[in-house]
């Protein structure tokens, strides 16, 4: 079976700015990573913070996620042979809650200058019920729009960051994501997504995929793992790879960088107490 994108999945990338949603893992594969996810939280509780972010470095089974070739094959298509991975989160809204994501996007505020993609990954079924994404096509090729913090309690996002631009619900589209499936969208796209309503839990893994020519314009640090091809440019210091869940070495290195993140995450709101 062919891992990569159609020439229509890479055109509605360009015009609209994200993929349909495509098949990437078997049900049971996808059901196997939802264990380990929750026995993660068994664990340690909510995913929060560095339990959640960048997490490639601390679970084996996301740092095995993140070169899964079904995944990186078509990233490749759309990012070219060099491709490293920037970060990693977990998106989980519990049955019935009140959480949400705010219209924003990515770009406006991780500080890189370059081009970067999320593949978001659901281990359970993102439906419209349950709370999947809604993204606003085409809204990626025109200014970073503005945006207002709102710290809205309910709010998934750090900031509770929010367009402060008219959005016209009208023309936004509901991505529903299977399970095993994923959607690919530019880190330029407005999106959001509305509470879940459903009697499941909604899981999503987002894995940010940038290109070694990207650079970090607000830290003078950051980093990245290498994935596939090669990096000439040196922007990004390069990550280890756990050789077991919560391998120590990387477990350190992991602390350094998702304190970076949340620096550049919360920069210009004056907050120095972190909430994710
Ligand atoms: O999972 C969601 O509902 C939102 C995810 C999101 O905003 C992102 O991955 O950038």
């Amino acid at each position: 079976m062919s891992t990569n994108l159609s020439a229509q999945a890479i055109e509605q990338f360009k015009t609209d700015g994200f993929t349909p949603a495509i098949k990437v893992m078997s049900d049971a594969a996808a059901m196997d990573y939802r264990h380990r996810l929750q026995a993660i939280e068994a664990v340690v509780g909510k995913l929060k913070g560095g339990y959640r972010l960048k997490c490639h470095m601390l679970y084996k089974w996301v740092s095995d996620l993140i070169r899964e070739p079904a995944i990186v094959d078509r990233v490749e298509d759309l990012l070219g042979p060099n491709i490293l991975c920037w970060g990693t989160d977990m998106w989980v809204k519990e049955p019935n809650s009140d959480e949400f994501v705010s219209w924003h996007q990515d770009s406006r505020y991780w500080g890189i200058e370059g081009d970067l993609l999320t593949a978001w990954i659901a281990l359970s079924p993102a439906t419209v019920e349950s709370g999947c994404m809604r993204m606003l096509p085409g809204s990626h090729l025109g200014n970073t729009m503005m945006h207002e913090d709102t710290f809205h309690a309910d709010n998934m996002l750090t900031r509770g960051q929010t367009i402060a631009d008219h959005i016209d619900e009208s023309k936004a589209i509901n991505i529903e994501v299977g399970t095993g499936e994923a959607v690919f969208f530019t880190y330029r796209i407005a999106h959001a997504s509305h509470p879940n309503r459903s009697c499941d839990r909604r899981i999503g893994i987002a894995i940010r995929y940038t290109v070694p020519s990207a650079r970090q314009i607000k830290s003078d640090w950051d980093s990245a793992t290498l994935i596939r091809g090669e990096d000439r440019f040196g922007n990004f210091v390069h990550e280890p790879t756990p050789k077991a869940d919560f391998d120590p070495d990387s477990v350190d290195f992991h602390a350094k960088t998702n304190e970076n993140y949340l620096n550049i995450l919360y920069s210009g709101t004056g907050r120095t107490e972190h909430r994710t």
